[in-house]
């Protein structure tokens, strides 16, 4: 790369509609942490931004359902997500937010240059309209049938099935996500960033001069481009987001994929005022990590957009990954099929550094991968248990054994010694080299081979055997070791911050820069180790096992939500279920309740009593059909007045998920009283 002078690198917002979960760390995150804390230990110039994305229509959908204000489902979910964050040491150096005032106005400021500049078009078209609401429907409001592959569920931007992205007009039999009604079509004027007009330097841009993206952005953007660019709106008729700044324009606001990119730029004046270096000068690097469903939005309309502004740079790389499911299922937050980042913590405490390990070795860079709870447990066990952990173990214990702790001279190199040591630098060649093309899961495998070399060095030079016959030479082994474990502290602290952090408090070393790397003397003779402790331990079965139940238990939850079963209720005590006195009955007489559809009077033999109920189903059965039935009735259930009837008890029925009504009743004839337990 060119010899940038400071780097901005952006993670892409995730919505303020719910908590953050592996998929997001693993597409978006952790590389991006990965890959800033590298250039930070390179000494660069780097402000990595990122925060809330609390606009558009999943914020609003979800206000809905619950109850609440959008405000109040951002409030929530940009604390969690904006700890969890912190807690996985996703180091941004700021978590901001497009409900920031800050926010509102640079992106109310980037419209209206547009706007003043003639960038935009301005059209009356038909949008589909809830009259029932009083209400347009943009995007996630409208749902229907996709045209491209029949999932029945798509969205009016998007179908989740088959990834197309659609706008409302192309589904089949759309429906508002409000009344459940088919909505109808009704004028209103918008705003269209005319992508077309973009398209001749767009597609030398990316097509000829960045054919080092990766494959699965440089592809995407080339049949995007290929199909040939359209306007595309940027303002909606809706209630929440950046008013549209213009005469004339109330009720509408600035479509959120327009504002949400111009969030990075808010963030960043809102970090520092001398974010205009950043954002302005040409000698500055931007990168934006995201997922791959973002990739248009980054690639065309983002860089349309700040060309068409005039002011800023455009992004330098998109890396792009694609998608992590979770043990062979597409992760969703509304199925409840996720690793939730809080849940993970409580469930597996300190261990972030094991997650973000995970996720890179299996990070989803070139293909959708998988995330099993299996894979976690063995890379756990067998790479940073059985491999890194055992290295530095051996090491950090046999120094204090035989050394007193002190690090021991080196004498004689042997020549096993001399290519151990020399391998070093040919790694961290190879770790920059993965890193600066945005392969950081080969990184981490190159970074690791470090670890495993020096595993295999203790293994075949076996200090621990030379140790009464040749002291010096066990001193030699150990001084090469712990240089190896010094370097492994630089090599792997983008990856495993925690445990690098650990690692070189053991070793009683401050940070160092990357350039170190390779030194062989970074821990002098002489120098006091502190005491270690085990950097990694075994993860058991039962605890994936664990893990494994709850993903079953939520599929059977799923399972029964498609079929219309009703979710459980909160357990009742022991002492509340005997409270109830539920006996067998039988009706003696039975006559529909006068001026009433579902009422039917029935006279029972409790066994205990002659009495009367009132039971809601008349419209299930016919009164000459009851008499003689045995039932099972609540019989201390409170006296009611129903219909100037007093009704003592309740029979119960079962009822499926159309409403079918049938009574419980005895497999064989039980006398009248018998007590159901
Ligand atoms: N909030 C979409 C997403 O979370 C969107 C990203 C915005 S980045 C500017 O996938
Ligand atoms: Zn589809």
């Amino acid at each position: 790369m060119p010899d940038y002078k400071r780097h901005l690198v952006t993670a892409a917002l995730p919505y303020a509609n719910g908590p953050v979960h592996i998929g997001h760390l693993a597409g978006v995150y952790v590389p991006a942490d990965i890959y800033t804390r590298y250039l930070r230990q390179n000494g660069k110039d780097v402000l990595f931004i990122c925060g809330s994305d609390e606009h558009g229509v999943p914020i609003t959908l979800k206000a809905k359902t619950e109850g609440i204000t959008p405000q109040d489902v951002v409030d929530r979910y940009h604390a969690i997500n904006k700890a969890a964050f912190a807690d996985f040491g996703i180091s941004f150096d700021i978590y901001h937010r497009t409900s920031a005032p800050i926010h509102h106005q640079t992106a109310s400021a980037f419209f209206r240059k547009l706007y003043d500049d003639g960038e935009f078009l301005e059209k009356t078209t038909e949008q589909f309209f809830d009259e029932a609401n009083q209400q347009f429907l943009a995007d996630r409001y409208i749902t229907g049938t996709c045209p491209h592959c029949g999932n029945e569920k798509a969205y009016g931007d998007q179908c989740e099935k088959c990834g197309t992205s659609l706008s409302p007009m192309e589904l089949i039999n759309p429906k508002s996500m409000l009344s459940g009604n088919a909505p109808i079509l009704k004028e209103t004027k918008h705003w269209f960033l005319p992508l077309d007009k973009h398209e001749p330097w767009l597609k030398k841009w990316i097509l000829e001069d960045h054919t080092e993206w990766r494959s699965n952005v440089y592809g995407q953007c080339k049949s995007w481009l290929d199909q040939g660019l359209q306007a595309r709106a940027v303002s909606r008729d809706l209630d929440w987001g950046v008013p549209v700044p213009v005469e004339g324009a109330e009720g509408k606001v600035l479509y959120v994929w327009f504002d949400a990119p111009i969030g990075y730029i808010s963030a960043t004046r809102e970090l520092t005022p001398d974010w205009e270096k950043y954002w302005k000068s040409e000698d500055s690097r931007m990168v934006h990590f995201i997922g791959k469903d973002n990739i248009v939005f980054h690639c065309i309309i983002f860089p349309a957009m700040l060309k068409a502004h005039g002011e800023y740079i455009l992004p330098d790389n998109v890396p792009a990954n694609e998608f992590l499911n979770l043990e062979g299922e597409k992760i969703s937050t509304s199925r409840n099929w996720a690793v939730w980042l809080h849940e993970y913590l409580e469930e597996f405490p300190g261990k972030q550094d094991v997650l973000r390990y995970v996720l890179t070795a299996n990070a989803p860079e070139a293909k959708d991968n998988d995330f099993t709870w299996k894979d976690f447990q063995t890379r756990n066990n067998n790479e940073l248990v059985a491999v890194l952990g055992n290295f530095v173990n051996r090491t950090l214990v046999l120094t204090q054994k035989y050394f007193d702790g002190k690090c021991p001279d080196l004498n004689e190199l042997a020549d096993y010694d001399k290519t151990t040591l020399g391998e070093i630098t040919a790694i961290k060649t190879r770790v920059e080299q993965s890193l600066e093309s945005f392969r950081i899961r080969e990184a981490l495998n190159e970074a690791m081979s470090l670890a495993r070399l020096g595993n295999k060095y203790l293994a075949e030079t076996e200090p621990w055997k030379l140790f009464p016959t040749d002291p010096a030479r066990v001193a030699t082994i150990l001084h090469v070791s712990l240089q190896i474990t010094a370097n492994l502290t630089l090599l792997l602290d983008s990856f495993l911050p925690f445990t690098m952090k650990q690692l070189r408090s053991f070793l009683n070393i401050p940070e160092m820069p990357w350039s170190t790397i390779g030194s062989v003397n970074m821990i002098p003779s002489g120098h006091q180790l502190e005491k270690p402790e085990l950097l990694f331990e075994k993860i058991e079965d039962f605890q994936v096992d664990f893990q494994v139940k709850k993903l079953l238990e939520t599929k059977k939850l799923n399972e029964a939500k498609a079929a219309g079963i009703a979710p459980s209720k909160s357990a009742v005590s022991y002492d509340d279920f005997s409270a109830m006195d539920i006996r067998i009955a039988t009706v003696l007489e039975a006559e529909k309740v006068p001026k009433t559809q579902k009422l039917m009077k029935l006279k029972v033999d409790t066994g205990m009593d002659i009495r009367t109920v009132v039971s809601g189903i008349a419209e299930h059965f016919e009164a000459k059909d009851l008499i003689g039935k045995q039932v099972t009735l609540l019989a201390n259930l409170e006296p009611r007045m129903i219909k100037g009837i007093e009704s003592k008890g309740m029979i119960l029925l079962a009822e499926d998920n159309s409403g079918k009504l049938i009574f419980v009743t005895p497999e064989e004839a039980m006398p009248n009283g018998s007590v159901v337990k």
